[in-house]
């Protein structure tokens, strides 16, 4: 049976991807929105919104791929069993990612938020600089993001600290696994990253409780999801100074309304969902082939366990 992908997200990237495809391996063909063909003679799909009455309207589907490394767009559990939920591991997104983040540590390390609002103010304010081996960051989620992240810091000497579902051994790391330990874990945080998945167990994780055992004057970094974070919590933990700072790129509501509070608070830096991005040939080759390990019968890279939800 033909290899047959529909594409529907971005439509320049989807005709990019479409170029890649007819490039690399003519065998795959690759139709892009809203010119699907026969929907019966597809078996992939990639997909960034969920689509309504999926199996209905490609009654042969075998993958669901997302475009992005997240899967928490769709509702796993209305997509039939028998359909493989897959999340895309791209070297971009993982390229990205190590940018953003260390630029963020570096950002909150070195006080940059502090110095533009006292450039908004005209006062030359220095503040002492604390040396990087004294001050700790922590990073949720050992994930192909977290882990690359943990590596592209390392070489500035922070103190390093992560924390997993299930426990890991990284040099130079100490790392920490379970909600038990979760409290432990950022008890010792200057700077805490999130890069969880969005699922039940990580919903409204960031909040008063956690923000509460940081170290007072602790900063948050979230690149995982803006429902990792209970908004008015972080508020109110600015407010109180119990938080120094906070670098989002991601928020309960994309785009942030314009009206929203984090806007104006000189303490926050909102990026708009930029952290990483999929890539056209690196990500089209990531697709491409996860598609021949399947037709191969192999299993593919970035399966999602339905029952953990990632
Ligand atoms: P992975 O699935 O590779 O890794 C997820 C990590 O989170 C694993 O280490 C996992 O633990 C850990 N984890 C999951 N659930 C829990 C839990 N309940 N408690 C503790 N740890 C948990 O994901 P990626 O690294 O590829 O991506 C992470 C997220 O980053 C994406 O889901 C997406 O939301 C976000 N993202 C944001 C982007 C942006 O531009 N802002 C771009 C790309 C991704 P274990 O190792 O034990 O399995
Ligand atoms: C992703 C994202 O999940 O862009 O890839 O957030």
């Amino acid at each position: 049976m033909k290899a047959v992908i529909a594409y529907k997200a971005d439509q320049k990237r989807g005709h990019a991807w479409r170029d890649y495809f007819g490039r690399s391996d003519p065998g795959v063909e690759f139709r892009v929105w809203p010119e699907f063909g026969d929907p019966a003679e597809v078996r992939y799909l990639a997909a960034w919104d969920p689509i309504d009455n999926l199996t209905a309207e490609f009654p042969k589907l075998e993958v669901l791929f997302s475009t992005g490394a997240g899967v928490d767009q769709f509702d796993l559990s209305s997509i039939p069993d028998e359909i493989q939920i897959v999340r895309l591991i791209d070297p971009a997104i993982v390229e990205g990612m190590r940018e953003y983040v260390s630029f963020a540590v570096l950002a909150l390390h070195r006080n940059i938020l502090g110095y533009q609002q006292s450039q908004t103010e005209g006062t030359w304010k220095p503040v002492t600089t604390r040396s990087a081996a004294d001050v700790c960051v922590g990073v949720m989620g050992l994930g192909s993001l977290g882990q690359a992240v943990l590596d592209a810091i390392e070489p500035f000497g922070y103190s390093l600290r992560a924390w997993s579902r299930s426990q890991h051994e990284i040099e130079n790391v100490t790392c920490f696994s379970g909600s038990d330990d979760l409290q432990t874990f950022v008890s010792g945080c200057d700077i805490l990253v999130c890069l969880l998945p969005l699922t039940a167990a990580t919903t409204g994780i960031l909040n008063r409780d956690l923000f509460n055992a940081m170290p007072g004057g602790s900063s948050l970094v979230n690149v995982g999801r803006g429902g990792h974070l209970v908004e008015g919590d972080l508020l109110s933990a600015l407010s109180s100074g119990q938080l120094s700072n906070a670098i989002l790129d991601v928020t309960s509501e994309e785009p942030l309304p314009t009206d929203h509070p984090f806007w104006k608070n000189p303490r926050i830096l909102v990026t708009p969902h930029i952290a990483s991005m999929t890539g056209y040939d690196t990500a089209a080759n990531a697709l491409l082939e996860n598609i021949r390990r399947h037709e191969r019968g192999e299993r593919m890279v970035g399966v999602v366990d339905r029952s953990l939800g990632y």
